[in-house]
């Protein structure tokens, strides 16, 4: 009898984390296939300065800050040497770089060496949205 009470427990607890897991999934923001996300300069493969521009390339959706929930928008986040993606079914934290404000750019300073950026659309949560919009990791030497 035991047995068979902890089964159905089991089952239950399973039935019950796949239907949180499809709620999740449905509050995500949906964002349009055809959006792209992309790094417009520096180029991968570039060498530039210790201190040099970064600027974000966003086509099929727009700009919109933190905070603001407006269809087919989201804002900006930078992730520099990120060896994996972070979690992308839940708030961007400090894995990456916020920019809530709606800016479409930024100055990095950097150690010499190579380094990867890559960008993560997030929504007016910072959660990326559903399918998740994240450009091309590139690599760039910093001199
Ligand atoms: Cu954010």
């Amino acid at each position: 009898m035991k047995k068979v009470f902890s089964k159905i427990l089991v089952a239950t607890a399973a039935i019950a984390m796949s239907s949180l897991l499809v709620a999740q999934q449905a509050e995500k923001t949906p964002a349009p296939a055809e959006a792209q996300l992309y790094i417009v300069s520096p180029q991968s493969g570039a060498v530039v300065s210790q201190t040099f521009n970064v600027v974000f390339g966003l086509q099929g959706m727009g700009v919109a800050p933190a905070g603001v929930q407006t269809n087919n928008t989201g804002h900006h986040h930078l992730l520099v040497d990120g060896a994996t993606l972070p979690d992308l079914n839940a708030p961007l934290g400090a894995a990456v770089t916020h920019f809530g404000g709606g800016q479409t750019q930024t100055t990095l300073t950097l150690t010499p060496g190579r380094h990867t950026l890559q960008l993560i659309l997030g929504d007016h949560v910072h959660t990326p949205h559903n399918p998740p919009v994240i450009s091309e990791k590139i690599t760039i030497t910093v001199q």
